[in-house]
């Protein structure tokens, strides 16, 4: 069993080239991508073990999205190709400077996974799980699938790390928070960017949230407040900034980058407060670039920059 085992939904996506908007667009370009995939496709080039156990439809998009995934060294051997249901799809373009999303999921297989397909020895064997509030977002059995999966995992004494992922056009912030609350209560780490707490506790005061973040027995890594990082472990906040960007070109996947870096340091025996620099550098060289994950670094990248003099913690 691989050390780290993440699962969720891996779409096809389409997007113009160059920065147009799809109804102006003569041409889509197609690429794939899913929260969980791009962390498992960045731990893995980070050189750690890596498996991820989504559902695909059973067509051209979910067999080339798999042979993809495998292909970066994940481990695909628990995920399934479904006849019957599709690979869901997303659509991304450039409307008057601002990015737009448009999905088309709904009865996706994935949205169709359910608890009693899981490899509960697989899950039970691995080393960290890690786990995104899109998941339970999808569908009802999606939302048990998960709450499976992590019940599984902490009985076999296997860390969760859970980035909230918040995905306000799958569903409400009531209901995120019914599912992404208790998620957050069971996780080691816990890894919401700042704009998605301020929305999950209704409340702009860093410190108040802070305060609420503490009760939890989660390390909370939260990402951009300001320009940095905050690590909140043992009711101590330490600030580590952002590494340095020279141009910002596409800011999705940073988050999942910034996971895949962090859950690659915890897995190479570094403290969490290291593994954020290293998710930190693997966030900054996802967004200049366009796409989910095909900037994610390899570990020689990394570790140049790791030892970098000229970045400063505060
Ligand atoms: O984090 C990037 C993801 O948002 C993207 O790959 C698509 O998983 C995705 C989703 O559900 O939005």
């Amino acid at each position: 069993v691989p050390d780290l085992l993440t699962f969720g939904e891996t779409m096809a996506l389409f997007m113009p080239q160059g920065y147009k908007s799809i109804e102006n667009a003569p041409t889509l370009e197609v690429s794939f991508g899913g929260a969980e995939s791009n962390v498992a496709i960045g731990v893995a080039r980070l050189g750690e073990s890596v498996g991820w156990f989504g559902a695909l439809g059973d067509d051209p998009f979910g067999r080339a999205i798999m042979k993809r995934i495998r292909g970066e060294g994940v481990d695909v051997s628990r995920a399934s190709l479904v006849e019957g249901a599709p690979t869901g799809m997303m659509f991304r373009e450039m409307v008057a400077g601002k990015l737009a999303v448009h999905y088309f999921r709904k009865h996706s297989a994935a949205s169709q996974m359910q608890p009693d397909q899981l490899d509960l020895d697989y899950i039970r064997g691995c080393k960290i799980l890690h786990i995104s509030g899109i998941t339970p977002a999808l569908s009802q059995s999606c939302r048990e699938t998960i709450f499976a999966v992590v019940a599984a995992a902490k009985e076999a004494g296997v860390r969760i790390s859970f980035d909230p992922n918040l995905r306000l056009k799958l569903w409400t912030i009531e209901e995120a928070r019914e599912a992404v609350m208790p998620l957050a209560a069971q996780a080691d780490y816990f890894l919401p960017g700042w704009d998605e707490l301020r929305l999950l506790y209704n409340n702009d005061d860093f410190e108040a949230v802070k305060a609420e973040l503490s009760k939890l027995s989660a390390i909370s890594i939260i990402k951009g407040v300001g320009d940095t990082t905050v690590v909140l472990e043992n009711g101590q906040a330490v600030e580590v900034p952002f590494y340095p960007v020279d141009r910002v070109i596409d800011t999705v996947g940073a988050g999942d980058a910034f996971c895949s870096g962090f859950l690659a340091g915890l897995l190479k025996g570094m403290s969490a407060l290291e593994s954020v620099r290293l998710g930190s550098i693997s966030g900054a060289l996802v967004v200049q670039m366009r796409g989910d994950w095909e900037a994610l670094p390899d570990w020689t990248a990394v570790e140049r920059r790791l030892s970098d003099k000229g970045w400063v913690e505060r």
